[in-house]
């Protein structure tokens, strides 16, 4: 096994190509921290942290990440310069919580070591397909007219899957336009938390949409709330914020919280996560999709790879690149016939191209690991 040489930060600033609104707020670019691994035999291992700017999705944020990876788990972790993903997890186990710091830091070392084993991380993980359907994400817009021709744009482009951000006051109205639009595209909405127990009336009120999904309708701690709501909903709940963890998915499953689940890794602190969940998934005949974070090629890429493990049954966030970014930092993902291929290459199979990565850099750091 080869042995971990330097460990970069780089902290990139990527326009959107159009304004993202969630329930939580509005983003027009992507803050985003990326996990440079880099081994004594000269490979680069990277990895991207999903956390945003400020704690609106989550807890995590991007300089907290930045202080929790140098402060805590890098130095953690290269107690043992081993570049061994496993022993990563294990080690950062002991330290409480930051689970998309620890995804981007185990993943950055799991691709270095995939690439020095010239084997994909498709591969590693289990992958039973060459290529995954792709939905797509659809913020709250201005308005009903700005939403159907948003809409009409992903339709065209050939996305299989459409998901509506709902909150409070933008919810059944534009459910309504864009299944009376399209009456037999396969659509769901997520509310980032927006309802409380008290709203059963207004999901309830989209119930005859033929919606796939409500995802996390709820505060992020209410399993019984969404136990409460499923019980009194046909659309079936879908959580994401919820599950941390394989323990918060068994739970969920086991109290009627979720019928299908979303699996972001880094959510759940990395892919080995994120796998156990979805075999705990399978076996319990619970559908899984992947989501997605607003990720950069270098995540996209990973999120692929996962998208075609076999229990991911219905059509991921893992949208084209183009969806979000007119330039993306690495070769950039495209649709073909509503799908996205699996990259094939070793680890992740895909790099930052230097010179865009150079452009879009605010910030970055180099961690010595001989000197430790
Ligand atoms: C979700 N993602 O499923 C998230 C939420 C989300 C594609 O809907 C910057 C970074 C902005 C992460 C906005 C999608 C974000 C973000 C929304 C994640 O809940
Ligand atoms: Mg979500």
């Amino acid at each position: 096994m080869s042995l971990i040489e330097t460990i970069r930060l780089h902290r990139i600033d990527i326009p959107l190509v159009r304004p993202f609104r969630t329930s939580f707020g509005t983003q027009v670019a992507r803050d985003v921290l990326l996990v440079e691994v880099v081994t004594d035999t000269g490979l680069s291992g990277w990895a991207e942290c999903v956390a945003m700017e400020w704690p609106g999705y989550s807890a995590e944020y991007v300089d907290g990440a930045v202080n929790v990876l140098t402060e805590h788990l890098i130095p953690r972790v290269l107690v043992d310069r081993s570049c061994d993903a496993q022993a990563a997890h294990e080690r950062m186990r002991r330290l409480v919580g930051h689970p998309m710091a620890k995804a981007a830091l185990e993943t950055a070392i799991l691709d270095a070591s995939l690439r020095e084993q010239r084997r994909s991380l498709a591969d590693y993980l289990g992958a039973v397909r060459t290529e995954v359907d792709c939905g797509v994400s659809v913020g709250i817009p201005t308005g009903i007219d700005a939403l159907l021709e948003e809409v009409a744009s992903y339709v065209d482009a050939g996305y299989r899957r459409i998901k509506l951000k709902i909150e409070p006051g933008w919810d059944e109205e534009a459910v309504r336009a864009v299944r009376e639009a399209w009456p037999d595209i396969p659509l769901q909405t997520d509310a980032n938390q927006a309802y409380t127990r008290d709203d059963t009336a207004l999901l309830a009120a989209m119930d005859d949409c033929d919606l796939l999904l409500v995802e996390q309708p709820l505060p992020e701690d209410d399993l019984r709330g969404h136990a409460l709501l499923a019980e009194q909903i046909s659309t079936p709940v879908c959580l994401d914020e919820s599950i941390t963890s394989t323990a918060t998915a068994d739970t969920a499953i086991a109290y009627g919280a979720t019928s299908i689940i979303n699996i972001k890794p880094g959510r759940v602190g990395g892919y080995l996560e994120a796998k156990a969940i979805h075999d705990l998934c399978l076996a319990r005949g619970i559908p899984v999709w992947c989501g997605g974070m607003l990720e950069t090629g270098i995540g996209r890429a990973a999120n692929v790879a996962l998208a075609a493990l076999p229990g991911f049954t219905l059509p991921g966030d893992t949208s084209a690149s183009s969806r979000y970014f007119a330039t993306d930092i690495t070769e950039p993902f495209v649709l073909d016939d509503g799908r996205l291929r699996v990259p094939t290459g070793p680890g992740i199979g895909v790099e930052p191209i230097p010179t865009v990565l150079a452009e879009f850099t605010t910030w970055s750091a180099v961690i010595d690991a001989r000197s430790r």
